[in-house]
């Protein structure tokens, strides 16, 4: 592993004031090592009272952000609003966004930029779908959604930064990349990383996997040589489980 440990934990769209309130007194509850950064991404409704309530040592992201400075652009949030209401984290690019809200790479890789220039930390979500897998696209896709990261940050920033790669074939399906798969992907980033940016942001960059990751898969997935970390959606709604994952490497 590079670094300390990461957990992420993107609650997407999901909670209801009741639901949130027992999550943070299940996580509240729960032990995790000392030696693990854990951050957990509730909706912007819910950030306020997942602040309040949530103890150390998780620290709180946003699911995304705007791309720029706010002002007149209905519906958004933007990234000096969460570093003055003391959000440390945002993730970026996550595929649901990628597909669903149409963000391309370069915006994501504009996001990234303005985020981190605001103080923010970022994690930056990439990955293939399984389209683009099987007609043998994969390392292209990857290629193209790291550049467009890599063209809006500055070598500096890399110290704010995660990678979670998110295979989109693997997210919410229940269908978790093999470590052979995982490794690989992590492996072809890294070198990528270190070719395009430097060696040594690669090696002390933390390489997350997101994809269906659960309690019983997080174990193997957490011993493999480029895997820093998870990026965890649905197991990261019950606290129980979301706890286990933490204790991944132990
Ligand atoms: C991938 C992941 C969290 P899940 O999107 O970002 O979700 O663990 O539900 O596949």
């Amino acid at each position: 592993a590079h670094g300390r440990f990461f957990i992420g934990g993107n609650w997407k769209c999901n909670g209801t004031v009741e639901s949130v309130q027992s999550l943070i007194k299940e996580l509240n509850d729960g032990s995790v090592p000392d030696a693990v950064d854990i951050v957990v991404a509730p909706t912007f409704v819910h950030l306020d009272m997942v602040k309040r309530e949530l103890k150390g040592p998780f620290q709180l992201g946003a699911q995304d952000c705007w791309v720029g400075k706010g002002g007149a652009f209905t519906g958004e949030v933007s990234a000096e609003m969460l570093h003055d209401f003391g959000i440390p984290w945002v993730i970026l690019g996550h595929s649901e966004r990628r597909s669903l809200c149409r963000e391309d790479d370069e915006l994501v890789g504009q996001k990234c930029e303005y985020a981190l220039s605001q103080g923010l930390k970022v994690i930056g979500c990439i990955g293939e779908t399984l389209e683009q897998r099987e007609s043998g696209k994969m390392f292209d896709v990857l290629d193209s959604q790291l550049r467009a990261i890599v063209n809006h940050t500055s070598l500096s920033n890399w110290d704010n930064m995660v990678v979670a790669y998110e295979p989109v074939w693997a997210i919410g399906t229940g269908v978790v990349a093999s470590p052979e798969q995982a490794q690989e992907a992590h492996a072809y980033v890294r070198k990528w990383i270190a070719d395009n940016v430097s060696p040594e942001v690669a090696a002390s960059l933390r390489l997350l996997y997101g994809g269906s990751v659960n309690e019983s898969n997080c174990g193997t997935l957490a011993n493999l040589e480029d895997v820093d970390g998870f990026l965890v959606g649905g197991a990261s709604l019950k606290g129980s489980s979301f706890i286990n994952i933490c204790n991944a490497e132990n």
